[in-house]
Parts: C-alpha cells; structure tokens; sequence
C-alpha cells in the first residue's frame, strides 16, 4: 500500500476481507454456479442502483476470454474524492469495506441489490483481481485489487469525456467450484432486469463465443406482460398501473388471456419473490374486490349469484407487479418472500382506486374481465363436480405406484432422488447404473410425449405422465401437498438433442403448471450428461460444453480422440453413473422459476393456437433449434 503504516481502518479492511474470503457463502450464498452468477449480479445492481436515480442510461456486460466479467455504465462515476478521516479515495473505500457505499450516496433508492445486498467490496473480496476504472471531472481513474487488497492507490492515467464506471473482476478459483459465466442464465437475468427499468438500455456480450444481444424496453413491465402472452390470445390490449406512496413504488402491468394459467409475477426492488408476500396479498384482495364490486354495480352479478372467487378472477391473468421499497424485509426459505406489514394495504388500496377507475372508463374491457370470471365461477363448479368423479374411478389409486419405476429403498423423502429418464433404452442404463439406495428411475417414452401435438390437458391424461404424479407423490394443482414428496430431488434427464430439448420444455412446462411449489422449493433439477469424451491413451475426459471440448483438445494435444454424445442412450452404465449421476462427481443444474417461466413460454408459442408468434419463432430459431434448451 502506498502509505507507511496501518490505520485502524485498514485493520478493519483487512478483517471484513478474511471474513469474506473465510466464509463466501454468507455474502453471497453459495460457491457453485449461483454464487460465481451472483458476484457478476452484485456489480450490475450498482449501475441499476444510478439508473435508477436516473444519472445512466446504459450498462453492457462483458464476459471476457479470460474468464473474467466486465461492467461498465454511463452513470456519474464513482466518486474519486479523498475522505477526509480515512484519507482514502471513495472508489477505494466502497471497493474495500463491507457495506460501504450507503455513506456517500444518499440516493432515493438502493434498492436493486441482491439477495444480501452486500456490493462491490465482497466480490472484490472474492475476485483474483479486479480493476476500476471511473471517468468523473474529465479524467479517467484507475484501481487495482488483488484478492480485494489495493495493489496501488487510485491514479489518473488519461482524459475522459462523460462520466461513468468500469469494473473488470475475475472470480477467484480459490474460492469458486464453478468458474464458467453461463450466458443464457445471464441473458436471461439481464432481460428481466431491462424489462423492470423501463428504457434502460443492457448490453451482454460474450468475447468467448461472439454472441450477443441487448436488452431495451421503453415499454417497461407492460412489455414484459406482452412477453408472457406472446403465444397466448389476449383478450385486451394490457392494463397498467403505477403510483408512488409514501416512498414506495408500486407498478402492475396486467393482461387476460383465453388460457386456464394464472401467471402473475411480483418483483420488490428487481428481486423476483417468489415466495410472494404482502404485496402479493394485497393485488390479491384488490383484484377480488374490485372485479366482484364493479360486477355488482354494474348488475352483471345478480342478488342470488354468489361472489366471484379468487381464483376465478385470476383465470387466465398474466401480470407483472413490481413494487421499489425503500426498507424491504425478505423473509422465507429463500428470502423471496415480502415480509412488510404496511405493504398489504397500500398495494391493495392503490389497485383497487386505479384498477376501479379503469374498468369505469373502459367498459367494454371490464366486461370481457367479468364475463372472463364468470365462466371460470362456472367452471369451477363443474370440475369440482367432475374431479369428485374420476377421482372415484382412478386406476392410479388403487393400485399405488406405477409400475415402471424402478423405486429406491431410502424412504426418507429429504436423502431420496428420482430420475426422470426419456426413453426407454436410458431408463434401462440407468437402472443398470444407479445407486438403487436412493436413486429411483422413471423411464418415459418419449414418442407417447410427442409434444409437437400434445396440449396441456392431453398430457395430463397420458399415462406417464400420471405415473409421474403418482411417483412423486405430492398431487397436483389443488390438491398438491409438498409434504407428500416422496423425492427432494427430481431430476430430468434427457438427451443433449433436439427431442432432449423438446421433452425438457413440455416436462418444465409442466412442473410449472402443476407442480409449481416443487421449483419454488428448489426440488427439480436438470441432469447435465456430458456431451463429449476426450481420450488419449489412457486419459478419458468428459467434456459438458464445446468450449470446455476445445480446452481439454488443447491441453491433451494431438492424438486425441473425440466422441460426441448424441443420446443417454449411447453411454454404458458405467460412464452414464460416472459423468451423470453420481453425486460425487455430476453436476445438476437446479430449475429456477425464470427457467420455468421461459419455458413455459416456449411451449405457449410452439403449442399455442395464435399461429403468428409460432411462425415468428420458428423462423427466428430454425437454425439454433439446439439451444431450445434452457
Ligand atoms: C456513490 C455516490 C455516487 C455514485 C456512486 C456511488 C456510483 C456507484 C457505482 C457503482 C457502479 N456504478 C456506479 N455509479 C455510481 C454519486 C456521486 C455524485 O454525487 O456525483
């Protein structure tokens, strides 16, 4: 450090770095892939933080060659100052102490950070390196870190025009399992967060592969909802709401469509909670009210029909509802869940007066949204009917669990794992291959799934589909009950082809229909077979990307020997256990419910009636059917 001696302050820098480095997964979760996702999200949050203050316009992503991430945004810079006690610069101070940041900005929100909140100085913390750069006052400054140490002092290497901030950090590989940016998984995180900041405009690209894309939506969450239904046919043009109370932000966004799905998303501060919460109660209450109080006045219920359910006001909805509060409390398994009391009330105030005022002013939308609710009152009432007859009538019952799963012995639902195999001759390597202590097997034909023409309710009625419900355990829908998992891990296994790819959307799609709590609960997983071997001599490797492919060609040199795996089906049980199953050595990707959601909206537009959206997608897509997957 370029000072002679230690300050209690640099103590204090050095203390909260060992801390970090001592215990990551209390900053930021985990060391896996989660993790190494969450460092790249923690510096994006910042320059969402100074669009959100509105000072930046735009932020791109880099993924670099050398496994390194760059962000850089428009906004004011980092200040550059010296603190008068610490006699430091600012950049230093927020890139070294814990929770720095806060002290030099009062700005209205900080509110975009992730699930700990903790910024800039733990992935510093975290990093092999990092080095920053600031254009602020017509020059351009720069700091490097090691492992979150300084190696110099903030210095001036040129001149700047405009202001902004670029931070380039490497993760540490002393630290992080999983060292790959994914840029699907980042694609994906960036879209959600450009559709929550309406016009901010993120650009991802990835140096490794030459891919690509920007995200801007001036339509902000209105697009999103569009997004959504893409696929679906809508009933209206979408509705939207916005109004700020108290500090607090509140916008939804919201659309009807002739689908039986209710699919509504809520976000507090870009975090999606998927455990829902206040806020979530609150649209809730407000949409019943005032859907069944307009009804009512409008003598489109009459004195002897009975009030319109919940659920039956949330047939076929799609909205986004993204709320900005200033002091959030997360609580909950996964800390997605709005704990604040006060947020009930004002959410279900403000949709009520808003979403009241524009069924008024737009009668001929309210009345298809109260027609919409009828049918479903009616409907309802008429499966509970039918559902109290086949449930009288179900083989599956009687007869308890399917026959062919090749069950494990472990009963305790938390140590056991069900493999959801496509095809039969897999299924048959992987019964051959697994450990039957606690890996169960179900093999599905994939032909009977032949998903190009199945819909939703057809595959319910599919016998291996039901041999899966039964197998897990739990029911469905209604009737679903965690409790009843008989696995905490269900994992999808299938081939790393196109049929793969297919299979892999129709089984997500519909987990998330019917299944949804098991994703919430971090129950589904995805298998990830490899999809080369790599020999030489004696040396087999097993690669799970082309660019892990071309490293281990590289590293092994000439003469070595490249397969490609097509299906499950082509490994022995040997290699399928080695690479894919094993605990000790496979890796499984969890299914979050962003995953769930982009699958479920692929199926809409490859199943779905509207014919537009299909032919769009396939055109776009022909030549990258591949990466259909997730
Ligand atoms: C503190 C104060 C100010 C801006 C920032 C931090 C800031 C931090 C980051 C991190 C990434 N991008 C950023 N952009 C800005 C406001 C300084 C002022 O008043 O000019």
């Amino acid at each position: 450090m370029g000072k002679e001696r230690y300050t209690a302050e640099d103590i204090q820098v050095l203390e909260g770095l060992t801390a970090v480095r001592r215990r990551p997964g209390m900053y930021i979760g985990s060391v896996d892939a989660h993790g190494l996702h969450h460092m790249l999200y923690e510096i994006v949050y910042n320059s969402i933080d100074e669009a959100m203050a509105g000072y930046c316009t735009e932020i791109t992503v880099r993924l670099n060659a050398d496994g390194s991430a760059t962000v850089i945004d428009n906004g004011r810079g980092i200040p550059v100052d010296i603190h008068p006690k610490y006699k430091k610069s600012a950049v230093e101070i927020v890139m070294t102490k814990l929770h720095a940041g806060g002290k030099f900005s009062k700005k209205v929100y900080t509110v975009s950070g992730g699930l700990h909140g903790v910024g800039a100085s733990v992935v510093n913390a975290l990093s092999e390196w990092l080095e920053v750069r600031v254009r602020r006052g017509g020059k351009i400054y720069r700091q490097r870190f090691e492992r979150g140490k300084p190696v110099a002092a903030l210095e001036i290497i040129g001149d700047a025009d405009g202001t902004g901030t670029e931070i380039t950090f490497k993760p540490d590989p002393e630290i992080f399992k999983v060292l790959d940016f994914n840029y699907d998984v980042i694609a994906s995180r960036m879209r959600e967060l450009a559709y929550l900041t309406k016009g901010l405009k993120i650009t991802l690209i990835d140096e490794r592969s030459g891919r690509s894309d920007t995200f801007q939506y001036f339509g902000g969450i209105v697009e999103f909802v569009e997004r959504i239904n893409e696929g679906r046919s809508k009933l209206h043009k979408p509705i939207y709401i916005e109004k700020v109370v108290n500090g607090v932000s509140v916008e939804l966004a919201m659309q009807y469509t002739s689908d039986y799905v209710e699919n509504i998303y809520t976000y507090v501060n870009n975090i999606n909670t998927i455990e829902g919460g206040t806020h979530l109660s609150g649209l809730r209450a407000a949409l019943t009210k005032v859907i069944n109080d307009y009804a009512r006045r409008h003598n489109m219920l009459k004195a002897n029909e009975k009030n319109f359910e919940g659920s039956d006001v949330r047939e076929g909805l799609t909205a986004v509802l993204s709320l900005k509060v200033p002091e959030p409390q997360f609580e909950g398994q996964t800390k997605t869940r709005l704990g604040n009391s006060e947020i009930k009330g004002l959410v279900e105030s403000i949709v009520y007066e808003k979403l009241g005022d524009f069924m008024e002013e737009n009668p001929d939308i309210a009345q298809i949204i109260v027609a919409r609710a009828k049918i479903a009152a009616q409907a309802r009432e008429a499966a509970r009917k039918a559902r109290e007859l086949t449930r009288r009538k179900s083989a599956f019952d009687s007869f308890g669990l399917p026959g062919k799963l090749a069950d494990c012995t472990e009963r305790d639902a938390k140590n056991a794992e069900l493999f959801i195999v496509e095809g039969d001759s897999a299924g048959g390597s992987a019964k051959q291959a697994r450990d039957r202590r606690f890996q169960a097997i179900l093999p599905l034909r994939g032909k009977i799934l032949n998903v190009e023409k199945a819909r939703m309710d057809k595959i319910l009625k599919n016998e291996e589909i039901r041999a899966m419900i039964t197998a897990i355990g739990t029911g469905i829908r209604d009737e679903f009950d965690i409790k009843k998992a008989r696995y905490h891990k269900i994992i999808i296994m299938t081939d790393a082809d196109v049929d793969g790819a297919h299979i892999r959307t129709l089984l997500l799609t519909f987990f998330y229909r019917y299944l949804r709590p098991l994703i919430e609960a971090g129950y589904v997983y995805i298998a990830q077979p490899p999809l080369y071997r790599i020999k030489k001599g004696k040396d087999v490797r097993y690669a799970y990307s082309d660019e892990e492919k071309d490293r281990i060609v590289r590293e092994l040199g000439n003469g070595a020997v490249v397969q490609r795996f097509k299906g499950l089906g082509e490994m022995n049980p040997e290699q399928l256990w080695e690479t894919t199953m094993n605990p000790e050595k496979r890796t499984l990707v969890r299914v979050t419910i962003e995953d769930a959601i982009e699958a479920d909206r692929l199926f809409s537009i490859l199943m779905g009636d509207a014919v537009e959206p299909r032919r769009r997608f396939i055109e776009e897509h022909a030549t990258e059917v591949v990466n259909l997957d997730i």
